[in-house]
């Protein structure tokens, strides 16, 4: 079985996300995402709409993902990649090079982010909007 994983803070979840998850899933059997905590949120300078909880039961919803665990700090993911037996490491292609020393544990790949939406832009079309 091979085994896919992602990491993602997945907030206000859009066709964005989904176009990624389901393009990993297809790369493999099995799809772990690990969701940041709000916690790590914060390191990251995010402040998510949706807590950790009800991020990670979204995200479980979704018929490409097999497992959600939680990502509470950068340097996780090689342990993560040992620890699950993950073949393939996928990430968008924003984050291209950032994590290229994974592949001396499993396929590194950056996949084409999808153009047009964003929960940042999602943010500031609602604000255009409330404030007319
Ligand atoms: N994404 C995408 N297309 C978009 C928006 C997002 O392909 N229009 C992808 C991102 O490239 C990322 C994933 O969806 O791979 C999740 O995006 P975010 O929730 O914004 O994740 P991020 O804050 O980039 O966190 O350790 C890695 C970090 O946790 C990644």
């Amino acid at each position: 079985m091979k085994k896919v994983i992602t990491y993602g803070t997945f907030d206000l979840l859009h066709w964005g996300h989904i176009n990624l998850l389901k393009r990993a899933k297809d790369l493999g059997d099995y799809l772990i995402v690990a969701i940041s905590t709000d916690e790590f949120n914060a390191l990251k300078d995010k402040k998510a709409y949706h807590s950790f909880e009800n991020r990670k039961m979204i995200l479980e919803s979704i018929r490409y993902v097999d497992e959600v665990i939680p990502e509470d700090n950068w340097a996780q993911k090689k342990e993560d990649i040992i620890r699950e037996g993950v073949d393939i490491f996928v990430m968008g292609d924003d984050w291209k090079g950032q994590f290229d020393e994974l592949s001396d544990v499993c396929e590194v790949v950056y996949l084409p982010r999808t153009i047009g939406i964003s929960t940042s832009q999602i943010k500031d079309d609602l604000l255009q909007v409330t404030n007319g």
